[in-house]
C-alpha cells in the first residue's frame, strides 16, 4: 500500500496509508487527491496538505462554526469564504436561528468531489434552502458585495497557493466592511508551533482593523504538530465576553447533537500557552 506524503513542512511531517486512491485531479487552482485510510476514512487533501478527515472533521469544523455562533447570540447571516468540503456550512446550518448562509469557494471541483465522495462531510448541508453557494474567488467577493453578515468564517487553505489572498490585509478590510455591528470574524491561522509566522501576521494586521482581536485553540488529529489556531477579530468584544452561563443557556437551547464543541470548551478554548502568548505582542 502506498503512502500519501504530506508536503507542508520541509523537514518534518506526516502521511497516511492510502488504503485506495477514489479520485485524484490537478484543477485550474490546486492538485486534489481524496483517498481512503483505515484508520480516518475518507480523506481530503489539496497541494499536498491534509484538509479534512471524514474521522476527525468535527474538530475543526464544530470549532470554527460553533464558538462564533454561540458567543454572538443572534447570527442570522453567515459569510463562509472557501469551504468547499461543506463539513462547516453544515455545523453552521444545525443553528435554527441562522437564516442564509453565503459560502463562496473559488475550486467548483473540491464542491463536486466532496459531494460525490466525502457525503458524510456535508451530509444534506448544500441542498438547505438558506444555503447559497457562490463560485467565485472569496477576496473578490468581498471586495465587491452589499451584503452584510453577522459572522464570517474563512474556511481555507494555508497561506500558499489559492489561499494566499485570503490572508492579506485587503482581505481583512473588506470582511470587516461586510460585517454588521457586533460582527464575528474567525479564520483558519495554521499550527502555531510550526507556523509562527502566520500566527504573528494574522495578528498584526487583523489588530490594525478590529477592536478585539485573539485566537482560539483546537486540536486537530490529523494536522501536524498538535494545537491549532482559529483567528477571532471583531469590532467591539462583546461576543467574546458572552458570561459562561449565557453560552451554557444558549448551547442548551440550541438542542444541537456536537462531539467536541460543549460551554466548557467555549469557556475554555480561548487560553492560550506560553508559547502562543508570547507571540501576540
Ligand atoms: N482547511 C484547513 C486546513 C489546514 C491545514 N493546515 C495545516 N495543517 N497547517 C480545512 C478545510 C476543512 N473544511
Amino acid at each position: 500500500m502506498e503512502w500519501y506524503q504530506e508536503t507542508l513542512y520541509p523537514d518534518i511531517g506526516q502521511s497516511f496509508r492510502m488504503a485506495r486512491v477514489i479520485h485524484r485531479v490537478k484543477t485550474e487552482h490546486q492538485d486534489l487527491v481524496i483517498f481512503e485510510n483505515r484508520k480516518m476514512g475518507r480523506i481530503l487533501a489539496l497541494d499536498g496538505v491534509i484538509q479534512t478527515t471524514e474521522g476527525d472533521e468535527f474538530f475543526y469544523h464544530e470549532m470554527m462554526g460553533h464558538v462564533p455562533i454561540f458567543a454572538h447570540g443572534r447570527a442570522r447571516r453567515v459569510l463562509i469564504v472557501g469551504g468547499g468540503d461543506g463539513g462547516l456550512l453544515e455545523e453552521v446550518l444545525k443553528h435554527k436561528s441562522v437564516e442564509r448562509v453565503v459560502m463562496v469557494e473559488i475550486d467548483p471541483f473540491v464542491i463536486n468531489l466532496c459531494k460525490k465522495y466525502l457525503p458524510s462531510i456535508p451530509k444534506k448541508a448544500f441542498e438547505d434552502k438558506r444555503a447559497e453557494i457562490v463560485i467565485a474567488d472569496g477576496a473578490k467577493y468581498v471586495a465587491e458585495t452589499s451584503e452584510r453578515f453577522d459572522v464570517i468564517m474563512i474556511d481555507s487553505t494555508d497561506p500558499i497557493g489559492p489561499g494566499e489572498v485570503l490572508f492579506r490585509p485587503e482581505f481583512y478590510a473588506n470582511c470587516k466592511r461586510c460585517m454588521n455591528p457586533g460582527g464575528v470574524l474567525v479564520n483558519q491561522n495554521g499550527v502555531p508551533y510550526f507556523q509562527a509566522e502566520e500566527l504573528t501576521t494574522t495578528w498584526r494586521r487583523l489588530k490594525k482593523l478590529f477592536a478585539d482581536v485573539t485566537f482560539y485553540g483546537v486540536p486537530v488529529p490529523s494536522y501536524y504538530g498538535s494545537f491549532m489556531t482559529l483567528g477571532w477579530a471583531s469590532l467591539d468584544g462583546k461576543a467574546r465576553a458572552t458570561p459562561r452561563a449565557t453560552i451554557e443557556r444558549r448551547v442548551k437551547a440550541a438542542k444541537i447533537a456536537m462531539r467536541y464543541y460543549n460551554a466548557d470548551i467555549h469557556a475554555g478554548c480561548f487560553a492560550l500557552p506560553n508559547y502562543i502568548r508570547s507571540l501576540l505582542k
